[in-house]
C-alpha cells in the first residue's frame, strides 16, 4: 500500500444527514460479510463502512482489491420491490456512485449490470467502482438485501489491478465523507422507486446504444444494447432477434 490517506470514513457514524445507522471500521474482512451477518440477524437500514477490506470480494468470488482510502460500504435494506426486481437495487448502487461523484465534480458512467467507468475518449475505460447485490431471507421470513459498493476513492491506482482507475487520476481534493453520504442519500431515495431507478439508469448508462458481447450461459452474444426492462435485464439486438440477457459479463465493443 502506498499514500494511504490518514482519515478515516468514521465521521460518518451518527451523522444526522446519513439515512442509515453507520458501522465503520478501520480494517474489515468484507463490508459484506458483516452486512449479511447483520441482515440475517434482523437489522435493517444499516451502512457498513470499511476504509480497507483484507478479503473483499466481487462476483462469483473474485477477489477485490480493497487498499486503505477506498470506499467500501455495504448497505443493509428490507426491499419493498418484487423479488424479480431485486437486480434493480445494483443498478440503484451504480447509480448513487454516479451522482455522489458528479456532485463532486467527476464525470462517470455505467457499464451494465454493475460497474462504474471513468470514461475515456481512447476507448479504454476503466473500472472505478463496482456493485454486488446479495438476497436472502431471515429465520423470520423477512426477505433482505445486501448491496456492496467499492469505490477506488483516494487510492494509489499502482495498487490496483489491470483495467481499473481511482478518483485520484481524475480529482486532487477528494471528500470520502461527502461522497459516501451523497451515495447514501441517493440509495435512501431510489431503493423503493423503480421507475425512477429505470429513468436514471437510462440516462447515466454508457452501454445502451452500443455494440456490446455479453458472455451467458449459454455461449456469447453480440449484439446493439437497446434497453433495460423492469428487472433490470438487458435487451440486446442482434442478427437473430432481441435477446433478454441477465447476469452476466458485458463487453462494450468499438463500432465497426
Ligand atoms: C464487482 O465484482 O465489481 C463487485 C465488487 C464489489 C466490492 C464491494 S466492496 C464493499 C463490499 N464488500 C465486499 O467484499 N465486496 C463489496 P466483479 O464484477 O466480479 O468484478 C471483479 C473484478 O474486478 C476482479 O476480477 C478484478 O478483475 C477487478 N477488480 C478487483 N479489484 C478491483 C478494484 N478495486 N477496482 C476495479 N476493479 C477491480
Amino acid at each position: 500500500m502506498t499514500d494511504a490517506p490518514d482519515e478515516t470514513l468514521a465521521a460518518l457514524v451518527g451523522d444526522p444527514a446519513v439515512p442509515f445507522r453507520v458501522e465503520h471500521h478501520v480494517t474489515i474482512e468484507s463490508t459484506n460479510d458483516r452486512a449479511v451477518e447483520a441482515a440475517l440477524a434482523g437489522e435493517q437500514d444499516v451502512a457498513v463502512v470499511a476504509d480497507r477490506q483484507t478479503g473483499g470480494y466481487g462476483r462469483r468470488g473474485r477477489e477485490w482489491r480493497s487498499p486503505a482510502g477506498g470506499i467500501w460500504l455495504s448497505v443493509v435494506l428490507r426491499p419493498e420491490l418484487p423479488p424479480e426486481r431485486t437486480q434493480l437495487l445494483t443498478l440503484a448502487g451504480a447509480l448513487g456512485v454516479v451522482a455522489a461523484l458528479r456532485e463532486a465534480g467527476i464525470e462517470s458512467v455505467i457499464k451494465w449490470p454493475n460497474d462504474v467507468l471513468a470514461p475515456d475518449p481512447g476507448w479504454s475505460d476503466r473500472k472505478l467502482a463496482g456493485v454486488l447485490t446479495r438476497t436472502g431471507e431471515t429465520a423470520a421470513g423477512d426477505r433482505w438485501a445486501v448491496v456492496g459498493i467499492g469505490l477506488n476513492a483516494d487510492v494509489d491506482p499502482a495498487d490496483l489491478p489491470t483495467g481499473a482507475t481511482s478518483l485520484r487520476t481524475l480529482a486532487t481534493d477528494i471528500d470520502r465523507v461527502a461522497i459516501v453520504r451523497r451515495l447514501l442519500s441517493m440509495m435512501d431515495r431510489l431503493r423503493d422507486d423503480p421507475e425512477t431507478i429505470l429513468d436514471t439508469w437510462r440516462r447515466d448508462a454508457e452501454t445502451l446504444g452500443m455494440r456490446i458481447r455479453v458472455e451467458t450461459a449459454d455461449g456469447s452474444i453480440v449484439g446493439t444494447a437497446v434497453d433495460v426492462d423492469e428487472t433490470g435485464a438487458l435487451r440486446v439486438e442482434t442478427e437473430t432477434g432481441t435477446k433478454r440477457v441477465t447476469a452476466s459479463a458485458c463487453e462494450h465493443l468499438r463500432p465497426t
